[in-house]
């Protein structure tokens, strides 16, 4: 059985006291979910917080980028172990944001995965076509090529600490979604390319989730599809009401 997985991506929004107050919401609205793991991604500057005030929950605690390098002159960067330190397991990468505004490329992406796995962490692997690639048809050679420059690399045992998330950038933030057809028929897609390379085995066991504009009112028939094994929220997650509601749509 796959894992079900409802990952909240705040990106930059949120000082330390709308973030206590966001998760004070989530904890008072938590209901156990048996089967689906619920996460937050804070920014950097909130992690710790969101780590010690989830304690005795079940939700889980995710940060939304990493530095590739160990430690040493990399000023504003944050690396694996720093992550791990203050109670971080897993991390965001390769989201359409860091692709496209800071320029973070399939080899970088190759490295900042291998620097998470050795460090034991959980990794969150965002692909995703742009509107013109969906348009001139190429949406599956490119999230192919995401997958394999920046992914494929890794020992076939690392794929129990691997996620994936399609997120098609056309529908990032944008309140167009994908239909629940288009994302089951690129989820399906995602799932045999890693078949084609790695064994139906462990293409069967990796979490696929959607991302882009998931809301309470699509998330259910997102959700429903086949391959769609949950989501990872960015506005809706800001909201304690909405994202608990998403976490139930299961
Ligand atoms: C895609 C998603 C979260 P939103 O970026 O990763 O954001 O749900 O706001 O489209």
């Amino acid at each position: 059985m796959r894992e079900k997985i409802v990952a909240g991506n705040w990106k930059m929004n949120n000082d330390l006291a709308q973030t206590e107050e966001l998760l004070k919401g989530i904890k008072k609205q938590w209901e156990n979910n048996p089967g689906v793991r619920v996460i937050v991604a804070p920014a950097f500057t909130n992690l710790y917080h969101a780590f010690d005030s989830l304690r005795e929950t079940e939700v889980e605690v995710a940060a939304q980028n990493m530095n590739e390098n160990e430690s040493g002159a990399y000023t504003g960067e944050v690396s694996a172990a720093m992550l791990t330190s203050v109670g971080v397991k897993t991390v965001i990468l390769g989201h359409s944001e860091r692709r496209a505004i800071f320029k973070e490329t399939d080899e970088v992406l190759a490295k900042k995965v291998d620097a998470a796995l050795k460090n034991d962490m959980e990794v969150i692997f965002c692909c995703g076509e742009e509107l013109e690639e969906r348009k001139n048809g190429n949406h599956f050679d490119v999230v192919k090529q995401q997958l394999e420059r920046g992914l494929f690399h890794i020992a076939p045992e690392a794929w129990k600490s691997v996620v994936i998330a399609y997120e098609p950038v056309w529908a990032i933030g944008t309140g167009e979604t994908a239909s629940p057809e288009q994302a089951q028929e690129m989820h399906s897609f995602i799932r045999k390319t890693i078949s084609e390379k790695f064994g139906e085995e462990i293409a069967n066991e990796v979490s696929i989730l959607y991302g882009g504009s998931v809301k309470p009112a699509n998330a259910e028939e997102i959700f429903a599809k086949e391959d769609v094994d949950g989501g990872l929220v960015g506005g809706a997650s800001l909201k304690a009401e909405d994202f608990l509601a998403i976490v139930r749509a299961f």
